[in-house]
């Protein structure tokens, strides 16, 4: 389970926010914070900053469903944005166009990567708190309201390797 490393991103955030003297919401306390569903692991989080102040920030990351069951991620949420949303890169008669998606499905036994050029986390009115080299958290909220909260490192603008 997924426990150990939620309370010390919970507690990574706290420090983050202490230091930079922001007035973020405070966390809910992490005895009533949901689990990740059974088998479910998220690696390699980074959240991009954007080229302009202002514009959001894209977030990637790779998630493993090893559990005995099919999951549904239904939202995104990222510590230090105002709102967040899934989308889909897809480019259509020479223009780079983004889309919704209200729902992805990572089947029992299969990932599903959200990189460059494809799937992303769309990370809107970043706080200012945001820097590169530092770490943000990112929930994701599964149908049947899991949730699974993961480290992302904070990389500039166009560093999306
Ligand atoms: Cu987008």
């Amino acid at each position: 389970m997924n426990t150990n490393r939620l309370l010390a991103g919970l507690a990574a955030l706290s420090l983050a926010f202490a230091a930079a003297g922001c007035g973020g919401e405070p966390e809910a306390p992490a005895s009533t914070a949901p689990d990740a569903p059974e088998g479910v692991t998220i690696s390699d989080g980074r959240l991009m900053l954007p080229a302009v102040a202002g514009n959001p920030g894209a977030v990637y990351f790779t998630i493993k469903n090893a559990g005995p069951d099919d999951v549904m991620i239904r939202a995104a949420s990222v510590a230090g944005a105002a709102s967040a949303m899934m989308h889909q890169t897809a480019e259509w008669n020479l223009q780079v166009d983004m889309q919704e998606l209200m729902q992805v499905a990572v089947p029992k036994g299969g990932e599903v990567v959200f990189a460059p050029g494809g799937m992303h986390v769309m990370a809107m009115e970043l706080d200012d708190a945001l820097t590169v080299g530092g770490e943000t958290e990112v929930t994701l909220t599964f149908v049947g309201g899991d949730k699974a909260s993961f480290p992302a490192a904070i990389r500039a603008p166009g560093d999306d390797s």
